[in-house]
């Protein structure tokens, strides 16, 4: 099956340099402009003027009538299996009160975990699969999904296995994360160091099963300490487990630093980070993946200091944050315009961070995030008219058509089997 996209407006193909892009090197973008592209076998198998493409012989041809096409987006950061909501904590909320005591009184992580221990594997992978088209819609391709909201050996193993499985069934790749150190639940409040050995003790079964390639850790006041983290993940590094932190988000606790220590793939929210965090990840290839989502909906705080860690030199990605408590939205285009408005990046920052830094800061630097002749064919073609158009007209969906790995994944006005 061959395919052919021409009259290409803007095409970003984001391969101007190897491995994931850091500090000044962000801001920079080839544009290729009137392009075409040639798919065949769901990879892409020529890139060039849209002349060129145009008669080269194919199934179908697409007049993309000066749309920008971009790779597909990739999502390095979601929560994506979990049971029930929790909208009645909006009014709390409403009334100042803060995330970490939400989740003190036993409400915030905790309620999902009691939803998620609840509700069926069967239900939980419907809800998955729904999220999934949700976020397809939005032009994205691959995800990483976190566990995290069983915290017993059930319930984290019953999330892992649905977030496989729909990562087998649905077209997009699903990359799973164990998060088993999401919070303390009840019966562990006096002892966290007993719940991490608890979900250490889950690390050769998720490896034998390939359940997950990441291990993370909520390291935050009232949940683990950064000495806590540091044995936890060491252990998981000890077992062959890749590395993230849920790091500096609400408390400046070190956790970045933790992170570059660790060689960490990533550190994520660093909102809190300090000068000597920034330092550090500069200095590292520990990807920060930064999510503004979270601060603009727990409306406390301040963003991340995006400037500043690009400045240094930092890799930096951005993300939805997806999950039912503090950034409820699979929209990431509206995650790339708060990450121009309220981060102050750039469109140029803005596209790598959700293409190839994306890619790099859950593996799958080698194979996502750009559009490459011998690579799947992953690429959202847009109803704009240039790169810069998606950041600034903000909260609406601008996608027009989604393709997966060759395959028509969305379009505009209906799914697409
Ligand atoms: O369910 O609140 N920060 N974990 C750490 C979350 C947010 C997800 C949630
Ligand atoms: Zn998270």
């Amino acid at each position: 099956m061959a395919t052919v996209l021409y009259n290409i407006g803007q095409l970003l193909t984001m391969d101007h340099q190897d491995g994931p892009v850091r500090g000044q090197d962000m801001n920079e973008l080839k544009v290729y402009e009137d392009y075409g592209l040639l798919i065949e076998d769901g990879k892409v198998s020529q890139i060039g003027s849209s002349d060129q493409i145009k008669n080269l012989p194919a199934d179908h041809k697409i007049d993309c009538e000066g749309r920008l096409v971009t790779p597909g987006i990739v999502e390095p950061h979601t929560h994506l299996v979990f049971g029930g909501s929790r909208e009645h904590e909006m009014a709390l909320k409403q009334q100042g009160v803060p995330y970490l005591d939400i989740l003190k009184q036993g409400g915030g992580i905790l309620s999902t975990v009691r939803a998620t221990r609840e509700t069926s594997a069967e239900e939980l992978y419907k809800k998955a699969m729904f999220h999934l088209d949700r976020m397809a819609s939005y032009g994205i391709t691959t995800v990483e999904a976190k566990s995290g909201y069983g915290m017993d050996h059930e319930t984290e193993l019953k999330q892992l296995r649905v977030a496989n499985k729909a990562g087998s069934d649905h077209p997009i790749d699903v990359v799973s994360t164990f998060l088993g150190a999401h919070a303390i639940t009840e019966e562990y409040k006096d002892d966290p160091e007993a719940l991490l050995d608890k979900m250490a003790a889950m690390f050769p079964t998720i490896k034998e099963e390939g359940l997950a390639e990441f291990v993370d850790i909520f390291t935050e006041t009232g949940v683990f300490t950064v000495d806590q983290s540091r044995r936890y993940l060491q252990q998981a590094k000890e077992y062959g487990f890749n590395v993230k932190l849920h790091a500096d988000e609400i408390d400046p606790l070190g956790g970045t630093q933790l992170a570059v220590e660790l060689g960490a793939t990533s550190g994520d929210h660093l909102a809190v980070a300090t000068d000597e965090g920034i330092q550090q990840l500069a200095s590292s290839n520990t990807i920060g993946v930064l999510l503004p989502g979270t601060i603009f909906y727990l409306g406390k705080g301040e963003f991340a200091r995006a400037r500043d860690m690009i400045e240094a030199g930092a890799i930096i990605a951005i993300s939805t944050d997806f999950n039912p408590g503090s950034s409820v939205t699979e929209n990431i285009q509206l995650i790339m315009s708060l990450a121009a408005l309220k981060m102050q990046m750039t469109p140029e920052e803005i596209w790598h961070a959700v293409t190839t830094n994306a890619a790099y800061a859950i593996n799958r630097g080698e194979v996502a995030g750009k559009l490459k002749v011998g690579r799947q064919a992953d690429l959202v073609i847009w109803d704009a008219p240039n790169y810069k158009y998606i950041p600034y007209h903000y909260g609406v969906n601008h996608v027009n058509t989604v393709f997966k790995a060759g395959c028509k994944l969305y379009e505009r006005g209906g799914l697409h089997g």
